[in-house]
């Protein structure tokens, strides 16, 4: 920790269990946000838990053992077909769960007791402002203790949330009184803003009400504050993402070393009625292919060698400006990102460009990608989605990345999302969606299938034009959405009902069928639920072909539901050596 006194100390919560093995990347937005203030002057301390060792400090090793031994029990019953099978998980059940209690408990009084530490700390630091990243469900919750716990113990100290959660959910962060501000999206000149106006104002009181007064007058973007007892939000900034900065991280202990680079900021389409992406950045906006590539090769020659495009959907053409200079360059690294369907990708043309625009992308270390499929009906893709894609497309584009990956002879793991079960506005029956979406997978053969409930978020169509796509939302909804635990791998049962239906399905009902589909996959011998960064995380550390996706999946559910973590660790320690040794391959 520091021995200056910081103008802002940043902290990312976490929740009190592992959600997934790359939950330690490096922060990329936490990194920005120092690099860009340290630029104006400013002393940022960036307190990052999410380090495999912060899980393991709240986790008694023997409890995580003995749940292992548990779970491990649970998983092979639950395959089984047979009347011992089923009498061991009707025995096994109960005692899991209770040492999954008692687990949680041991865990919450850690977790507890290293946030007041913290918030001790914060006190004793002089900081005048603290920031917290938010994200969903527990680490929520935990952003709102330790925010409670800085109010009692040093309430001059100005508290502002920003991160993913504020981005989405806006006004509603500030309406329980626990944070002072908000930030929504950016946070880079917003909190420029704030520290500078902090460095000149001493009382809190006084700061919050010139803040207020300056975002009221839309001098400072993206802030969410209070006034006149009323919520307010200031406009967005522009969207540019040529105005990122390279980020700095100065603790790589207990993080996996893949780098999240931002490509381009927003999303190209911006129209899918699920999707709240373009609220988040007004337009699309691409990096500079230099300025991308300037900063791969920064990031290589600090030892990081595999890497994320952070665009939440990057234009082809854009990818392969990069890929090229990747090439030129004769840089050698591995990445992934998230691609689109590619409309109208079943013409001769269009699919041969998007063959070699493939080929070029793989040569250049291309090794994972993330298609949002949404459904295998047209008419849901069209008038429920509004993906502006079709089966035919998203058939074609798929067909085109294996050919390009045979052509070049080198190896490309695909993955599609669907939202199921989806609205269906009387067009088509939930059992005909289903069958739909199976017959997609069949026909495109995926590494992996990702299976998501629909969710409303605000902002979205979904959101807005509610009835007309069928959902029905109680008041308490956004209250609930902001703090709800979406973790894969818990049982129907754990999971609370919130104030949600869609044509009548309550949200147990929802992931009752969403499972149904999952299951029905891994029974016809698909893999569900592997992401891109999973796969850039298995294959880098040596689990290769089908097996090997089984083996990190099956690994990783046991890991994530005892908490005994070693294996993840291990797979941390293996991901972060190909890494470095990616990395260095570029001295030579
Ligand atoms: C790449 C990515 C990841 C990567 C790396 C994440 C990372 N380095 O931050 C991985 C795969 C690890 C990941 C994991 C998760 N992710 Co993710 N991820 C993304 C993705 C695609 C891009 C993130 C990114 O790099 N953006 C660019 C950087 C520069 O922006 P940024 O980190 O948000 O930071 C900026 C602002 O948010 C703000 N800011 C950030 N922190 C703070 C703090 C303060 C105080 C202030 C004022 C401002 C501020 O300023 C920063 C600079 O401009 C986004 C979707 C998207 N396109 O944004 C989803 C997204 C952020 N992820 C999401 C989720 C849910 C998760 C997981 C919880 C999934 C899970 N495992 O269950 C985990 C959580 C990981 C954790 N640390 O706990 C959600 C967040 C939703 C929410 N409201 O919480 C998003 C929005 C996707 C979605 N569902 O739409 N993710």
């Amino acid at each position: 920790m520091m021995t200056d006194t910081p103008d802002l100390i940043l902290w990312n919560p976490i929740a009190r269990r592992r959600r997934s093995p790359s939950d330690d990347f490096l922060d990329n937005g936490l990194a920005i946000l120092k690099a860009f203030l340290a630029e104006q002057g400013f002393e940022v301390e960036v307190i990052d838990w999410a380090r495999s060792n912060q899980w393991d400090k709240m986790t008694p090793r023997l409890l995580a053992v003995i749940n292992r031994f548990l779970a491990s029990r649970l998983l092979s019953s639950r395959d089984s077909q047979s009347k011992t099978g089923r009498m061991v998980s009707r025995l096994v059940s109960p005692l899991f769960i209770l040492t999954q209690d008692l687990m949680s408990a041991v865990q919450k009084y850690f977790q507890n007791k290293m946030i007041r530490e913290l918030a001790e700390y914060v006190r004793d630091s002089g900081c005048r402002v603290v920031g917290i990243k938010t994200w969903y469900g527990e680490t929520y919750l935990a952003a709102k203790y330790f925010a409670r716990l800085v109010r009692k113990l040093a309430p001059e100290i100005l508290i502002v949330a920003g991160g993913p959660h504020p981005t989405t959910y806006r006004e509603a962060v500030l309406e329980d009184g626990v944070f002072d501000l908000a930030v929504a999206g950016e946070g880079e000149r917003a909190l420029e803003g704030i520290l500078s106006l902090a460095g000149r104002i001493q009382s809190k009181d006084k700061l919050l009400n010139e803040i207020s007064r300056v975002a009221g007058l839309s001098s400072l973007k993206n802030i969410i504050y209070r006034q006149n007892g009323k919520v307010e939000v200031s406009p967005p900034e522009n969207t540019d993402a040529n105005r990122k900065v390279i980020p700095v991280y100065d603790n790589l202990e207990g993080k996996t070393w893949v780098h999240v680079i931002v490509d381009s900021l927003g999303c190209p389409w911006g129209r899918c009625n699920f999707c709240t992406h373009s609220r988040t950045y007004r337009k699309y906006s691409v990096r500079r292919p230099e300025s991308v590539v300037d900063e791969i090769e920064q990031m290589v020659s600090r030892g990081i060698g595999i890497f994320r495009f952070a665009g939440s959907s990057t234009r082809l053409s854009h990818a392969c400006r990069i890929a090229e200079l990747i090439e030129q360059r004769g840089i050698r690294i591995f990445f992934s990102m998230f691609a689109r369907v590619e409309s109208r990708a079943a013409e001769q043309h269009v699919y041969e460009k998007l063959v070699g625009s493939y080929r070029q992308l793989l040569r250049s270390g291309f090794r994972s990608v993330f298609l949002g499929a949404e459904s295998g009906n047209d008419t849901v893709n069209e008038l429920v989605m509004n993906k502006g894609v079709m089966l035919k497309d998203i058939v074609a584009t798929v067909k085109a990345m294996r050919e390009a990956s045979a052509i070049e002879g080198l190896p490309l793991d695909i993955g599609i999302s669907l939202i199921y079960p989806a609205p269906t506005m009387g067009k088509i029956s939930l059992g005909q969606l289903k069958a739909e979406n199976i017959r997609l997978v069949e026909q495109v053969n995926p590494d992996s299938v990702l299976v998501s409930p629909p969710a409303p978020f605000p902002g979205s169509s979904w959101f807005n034009d509610k009835d007309r796509f069928g959902f029905e939302l109680g008041e308490s909804f956004v209250r609930k959405m902001l703090e709800y635990d979406y973790v894969l791998y818990k049982p129907l049962f754990l999971w609370p009902e919130i104030d949600m239906k869609l044509e009548g399905l309550s949200l147990r009902k929802i992931f009752e069928e969403c499972g149904s589909l999952r299951k029905t996959l891994e029974d016809k011998g698909f893999v569900t639920e592997v992401t891109d960064v999973q796969f850039l995380m298995m294959r880098n550390a040596g689990y290769a072909g089908k097996e090997g996706v089984l083996t990190f999946k099956n690994q990783t559910q046991l890991a994530i539901l005892s908490c005994d973590y070693r294996w993840i660790d291990s797979l941390q320690a293996r991901v972060n050596l190909a890494s470095m040794a990616q990395a260095s391959i570029n001295k030579s």
